[in-house]
C-alpha cells in the first residue's frame, strides 16, 4: 500500500519536538496552531482540528504525549475520510466524457495519459481531445501519450478554438464506438476572464454535442501549491462547474495541509490522486484507504 506520510512528516517532526517537553499545556496548542498553519492548512480547519483536540484531551483525558499525537493523527485522518467513497462517473451511453481544467503546469495532460492507460488497459477505446489549443507543444506533449497508452487523439492547429476540438472529439468518439473521450484544455489564455469564458464555452459546447453535460469535470490541483489550491478550485468551481478533484505530485509534497482544507472547504470530493510522473502513477481515492495510509 502505498504511504503518504511524508506530506506530514515536517509537521510530526515538529510536533515530536514539542511534546519532548513532557506537557500539554496552552503553549503546545499555540504552537500546534503554528505548525498547522506552516503545513499550510486552512486556517478555519486548523481552529477546528485544535478544538477537537482540546475536547479530546477533556473527555478521552488524554495526557501521555504519545497519545496526543496518536489522537492528532486521527483528527486528521478522519477529515479525509469525511467525503465518502467517490469513484468516477461512467455513463451508460456512449461516450463518456470526462473534460480535464486547472491551471498551467499542475499535470492536466499528465493525468490524461494516466486515466487513458487505465481504460485502454481494460479494452476500452479511448479518444483524447488536444483542447489546449493555446500551445503547439501542448498538442504534441498529448501525442506522444496517445501513442504510449494505446489511445486515440483528435487534434487542430494551435490557436484553433478548444471547444471546436472537443466538439469534433465527440463526434468521433461516436462515428468509431470509443467508450471514453478525455478532454484536455488550457490552463493559460490571454487573461483569467478569458480562460474562464473559455472553459465556459467547452462546456456548452460539450452538452451540445453530447446531449448532457460531462460526465465529469475534472480540477486538477498540484499539491505542492498550498493554499493556492484553495484559491485556484473556488474560481474554477465558479466557472466550471467542477464534479471531481484531481490532486497531483503528492509524491513530492510537505504540505499536506493544504489537502485537509480542499474536501473541506469545497465540497468536491477527491476522485484521483497522482503520485508521480510515470503513467502508472495514478490512484483512486478512497478515503479509508488513503487515510489509513497517511501515517504508518
Ligand atoms: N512528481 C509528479 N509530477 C507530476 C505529476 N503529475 C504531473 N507531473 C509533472 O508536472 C509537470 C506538468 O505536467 P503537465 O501534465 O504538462 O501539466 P498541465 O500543464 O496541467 O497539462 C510535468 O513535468 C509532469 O511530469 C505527479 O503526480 N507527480
Ligand atoms: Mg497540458
Amino acid at each position: 500500500m502505498l504511504r503518504f506520510r511524508h506530506m506530514f512528516k515536517r509537521l510530526m517532526e515538529r510536533v515530536d519536538r514539542m511534546l519532548g517537553r513532557g506537557v500539554i499545556d496552552e503553549e503546545f496548542y499555540e504552537e500546534l496552531e503554528e505548525a498547522l498553519l506552516q503545513a499550510d492548512t486552512h486556517i478555519v480547519t486548523a481552529t477546528e482540528i485544535l478544538a477537537e483536540l482540546r475536547k479530546a484531551v477533556r473527555e478521552e483525558k488524554i495526557i501521555e504525549p504519545i497519545a496526543m499525537k496518536e489522537r492528532l493523527k486521527k483528527a486528521i485522518a478522519d477529515r479525509f475520510r469525511q467525503q465518502g467513497p467517490a469513484g468516477l462517473e461512467v455513463n451508460d451511453e456512449d461516450p463518456t466524457v470526462f473534460v480535464f481544467v486547472g491551471v498551467n503546469g499542475v499535470g492536466k495532460t499528465t493525468t490524461i495519459a494516466k486515466v487513458a492507460r487505465l481504460l485502454t488497459k481494460r479494452g476500452f477505446k479511448v479518444i483524447m481531445a488536444a483542447g489546449d489549443t493555446f500551445r503547439a507543444a501542448a498538442i504534441e506533449q498529448l501525442e506522444v501519450w496517445a501513442s504510449r497508452t494505446g489511445a486515440e487523439i483528435v487534434r487542430s492547429q494551435p490557436g484553433a478554438d478548444s471547444s471546436s476540438v472537443i466538439f469534433d472529439a465527440i463526434q468521433a468518439a461516436k462515428a468509431r464506438g470509443a467508450q471514453f473521450v478525455l478532454a484536455d484544455t488550457a490552463g493559460r489564455q490571454h487573461s483569467k476572464d478569458n480562460l474562464m469564458s473559455e472553459l465556459g464555452k467547452v462546456l456548452r459546447v460539450t452538452e451540445k454535442a453530447l446531449g448532457r453535460k460531462p460526465d465529469e469535470v475534472l480540477l486538477v490541483l498540484d499539491a505542492n501549491t498550498g493554499q493556492n489550491a484553495i484559491r485556484q478550485a473556488e474560481e474554477f468551481k465558479k466557472a466550471s462547474g467542477v464534479t471531481g478533484l484531481v490532486l497531483t505530485k503528492i509524491d513530492g509534497t510537505a504540505r499536506g495541509g493544504a489537502m485537509i482544507g480542499v474536501y473541506d472547504r469545497l465540497k468536491i470530493p477527491i476522485k484521483l490522486v497522482g503520485t508521480g510522473e510515470k503513467m502508472d502513477d495514478l490512484k483512486d481515492f478512497k478515503p479509508d484507504e488513503f487515510a489509513a495510509s497517511l501515517f504508518d
